[in-house]
């Protein structure tokens, strides 16, 4: 059987994820392409639960190790119990964030070392790598106008716009070593956006 093609979106907080990821399964829907849609962190009722704890603002003692490990805990939990599984009987999987987001945020803004999130990056997936990876690059402060009006900002958020900018450069940088991962300019229209990338899957999928 043909396995199931694995996308994955990144980007910093706010970058337009949700809204390109909403487009593509309307997409695959009309044309009646089988897919499921995962996030990270999350997607697991284990997940889920780890999510809460990495994104509650009252966590702020919380150490560097300590978030890199939960990231990685619920990485492990998803690719075993949902991500290998579908793209095995031909499932696309469309997946908000994956472990670039933890090679960009806690490898690159939190200083951790690449040698460090790569390994468990590795350990945390089996080895599992996303076939497209869409990086949704933009300014942080334009993200963070989009974004304003939405209520309390989560624990990651309001690490402010020099975190973001840190986490934006760890993707570009990362970017030019992985050929899988697509720059797309995230300040445009969302429709425009959508068509740079549907294009893209079309490429890539013949
Ligand atoms: N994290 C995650 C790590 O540190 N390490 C890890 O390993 C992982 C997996 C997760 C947090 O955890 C961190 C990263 C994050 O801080 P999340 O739920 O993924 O949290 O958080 P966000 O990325 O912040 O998700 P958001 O839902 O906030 O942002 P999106 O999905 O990128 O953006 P979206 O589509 O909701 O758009 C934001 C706003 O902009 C508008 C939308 O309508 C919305 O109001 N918008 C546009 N406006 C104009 N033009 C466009 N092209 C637009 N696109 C969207």
């Amino acid at each position: 059987m043909k396995k199931g093609l694995f996308i994955t979106f990144e980007g910093i907080d706010g970058c337009g994820k949700s809204t390109q990821i909403t487009l593509l399964k309307e997409k695959f829907s009309s044309e009646n392409k089988e897919f499921i849609e995962v996030r990270e962190p999350g997607g697991t009722r284990v997940g889920e639960k780890i999510r809460n704890i990495l994104l509650d603002r009252k966590n702020d003692s919380m150490t560097r190790m300590a978030e890199l490990l939960l990231f990685e805990a619920a990485r492990a939990q998803i690719t075993e119990e949902v991500i290998i599984p579908a793209i095995g009987n031909g499932v696309n999987v469309i997946c908000d964030r994956f472990y670039d987001s933890t090679t960009a945020y806690q490898g690159y803004a939190n200083k951790m070392g690449r040698d460090l999130t790569d390994f468990l990056n590795l350990k945390a997936t089996s080895e599992t790598s996303p076939d497209i990876t869409f990086l949704l690059d933009i300014d942080p402060e334009l993200a963070w106008k989009r974004r304003m009006g939405r209520g309390e900002e989560d624990r990651i958020e309001m690490l402010g716009l020099s975190y973001q900018e840190e986490v934006r450069t760890g993707y570009l940088e990362l970017a030019k070593s992985e050929e899988r991962i697509v720059i797309i300019d995230a300040s445009r229209d969302p429709e425009v956006i959508h068509e740079e990338i549907v294009k893209h899957i079309w490429d890539l999928t013949g």
